[in-house]
């Protein structure tokens, strides 16, 4: 019901499923800190290597609660780090946009999309007295040094102060404001290297100001709320601003202030925010980085360099900290089985495909990127060809993704039991399995060498529904009937089982 239009105004959002999302960042921390998601770590930690180990090592495990670092070598006493916010946890998720802990990954899936379609605006507010402005550094006052920056992995180019970001241009043309996550190594006491991948849209921005002989201004949000960061790791039409995709998925417009010395504008309740130019060629040699694929990307190279001219932080700021990992360590993991499944769901919402009873973005397929399964009810002939072809290449999904699989309605997405027994049955791999070649994808890829012809990628699209075409004669599945089920169940705990009885997507009707 709830996307029945395309363009939903604040008015239908009250009225969207779930709560607000919390305030701000503290607002978040004291709510996953009630649901026992949260360990605070009072012993002093080094920022060289040690909060990323310590991160990658509780984080092991599913389900392990969000760091936050109280004492940071350093650092002022009072300035703190807070590690994977979201981590492996579907509820850390589901609290950072107002719903429920206790959902399964596919039904937050379904309520983040439903937000994703609404659109509110953001707002401007006055500066004075805002959390964001207790303090600022300005002219030769600024220093970075002093936020936990960190060398995440022992081969990193530097410290890393933007991973968990959200960095804000504007376009040049269309005067609208992009949001993006995008790592930032710390260059000087006043520069940051910002790493951009070809094609993301901060870099076609800063490429058409030069283009122009003209300076990009850009503001970087070091410690920011998890709505934010789920909004500005996703990938938007480019045409549009992530704040209006913000304000919907939180339930209320984001409140922004005027920046001091760009023409942009900064998040009223951020932890930490710099505001800064990149001038004209302005680039100096960035990374390594140990990064979402598992592996440090691309060598040491020429990236962006801000110069950052002021930065505005609350009392005791938190800077955020995204580790990138293999699966479960890594940040955008189960981030994106919600909400990277959400937009492509979204996208082909959009886009008129009907039929789509899920979309899930596996979480330890490189950081969720990598693989994307499509559950639909076949209601034509072509109808899973076109939903494999436009979930590999609408914005939400077009991104790096290798392997695109369909399967039939019957197949929960999220359940890879279920998705390979469908490859395994209903996959005929020398009809099933087309190749797009020259894709979008990066140079932190490593399966393409040398690492200069990494931007363009390749993609398989496997079939695994039933054939189409003889849909009818296909092998009939083994299911069970709808009342016994519901008869078994309700007699779960008498049989002797403890816990609910499994919910089944396939039952005999
Ligand atoms: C933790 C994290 C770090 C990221 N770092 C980068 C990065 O350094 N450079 C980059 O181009 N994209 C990076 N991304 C991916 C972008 O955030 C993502 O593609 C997003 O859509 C970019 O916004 P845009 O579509 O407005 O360009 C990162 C994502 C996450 C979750
Ligand atoms: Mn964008």
């Amino acid at each position: 019901m709830e996307e029945m239009s395309l363009h939903v105004g604040s008015l239908s959002a009250t009225t969207a499923s779930g709560g607000q999302a919390p305030r701000d960042l503290r607002a978040w921390i004291d709510a996953v800190e009630r649901i026992g998601q949260l360990t605070r770590i009072r012993e002093e930690v080094s920022r060289n290597e040690e909060m990323g180990a310590i991160t990658y090592m509780a984080h092991q495990e599913i389900n392990a609660p969000t760091l936050l670092f109280e004492k940071i070598k350093e650092s002022p006493p009072g300035y703190r780090a807070l590690w994977n916010p979201i981590g492996s946890s579907v509820d850390r998720f589901a609290v950072a946009i107002g719903e429920p802990p206790g959902l399964g990954v596919m039904e937050l899936a379904r309520r983040c999309k439903s937000k994703f379609s609404l659109s509110i605006p953001p707002v401007i507010v006055d500066g004075l007295g805002q959390p964001a402005n207790e303090n600022h550094l300005r002219d030769d006052k600024v220093d970075i040094r002093d936020f936990p920056a960190a060398r995440h992995w022992a081969r990193d180019g530097g410290e890393y102060i933007g991973t968990c970001d959200a960095i804000i241009t504007r376009d040049p043309d269309g005067g609208w404001l992009n949001v993006g996550t995008y790592r930032q190594m710390v260059q000087a006491k006043d520069q940051v290297g910002l790493y951009l991948s070809p094609g993301k849209d901060a870099r076609l921005h800063i490429e058409r100001c030069w283009s122009r002989g003209e300076a990009c201004e850009v503001v970087m949000c070091w410690g920011i709320d998890p709505a934010l960061f789920i909004v500005a790791c996703q990938t938007f039409p480019k045409t549009v601003s992530e704040l209006d995709f913000a304000g919907g998925l939180m339930g209320r417009p984001v409140e922004l202030v005027k920046g001091e010395v760009t023409s942009l504008v900064y998040p009223a309740r951020a932890e930490i925010v710099a505001e800064g130019i990149i001038p004209p060629d302005s680039q100096k040699l960035e990374g390594p980085f140990g990064e979402f694929t598992g592996y440090y990307g691309r060598p040491e190279d020429l990236a962006f360099l801000v110069h950052v001219k002021a930065v505005h932080h609350r009392d005791n700021p938190i800077l955020t900290h995204a580790l990138m990992a293999d699966y479960p360590a890594n940040e955008n993991s189960t981030l994106f089985s919600v909400a990277r499944s959400a937009r492509i769901w979204n996208d082909l919402d959009r886009l008129g495909v009907p039929g789509i009873r899920g979309v899930y973005s596996h979480p330890a397929a490189a950081g969720g990127w990598g693989m994307t399964v499509v559950s639909l009810e076949q209601r034509y002939a072509g109808h899973a060809a076109q939903a494999l072809a436009l979930a590999a290449q609408c914005p939400g999904g077009a991104y790096y993704a290798k392997w695109i699989i369909a399967v039939d309605e019957d197949v929960d997405p999220s359940n890879m039991n279920q998705v390979i027994w469908a490859m395994s049955t209903r996959c005929n791999p020398v009809e099933d399995i087309d190749i797009l070649r020259n894709t979008w994808s990066t140079w932190l890829d490593p399966t393409q060498n040398p690492p200069d012809e990494r931007p363009y990628g390749s993609k398989a699209l496997i079939n695994a529904c039933m054939e189409h075409r003889y849909i009818k004669q296909f092998s009939k599945r083994t299911k069970i009937r709808r009342s016994v089920y519901e008869n078994v169940a309700a007699r779960w705990a008498q049989l002797g089982f403890t816990g609910q009885p499994p919910q089944l997507w396939a039952l005999e009707d």
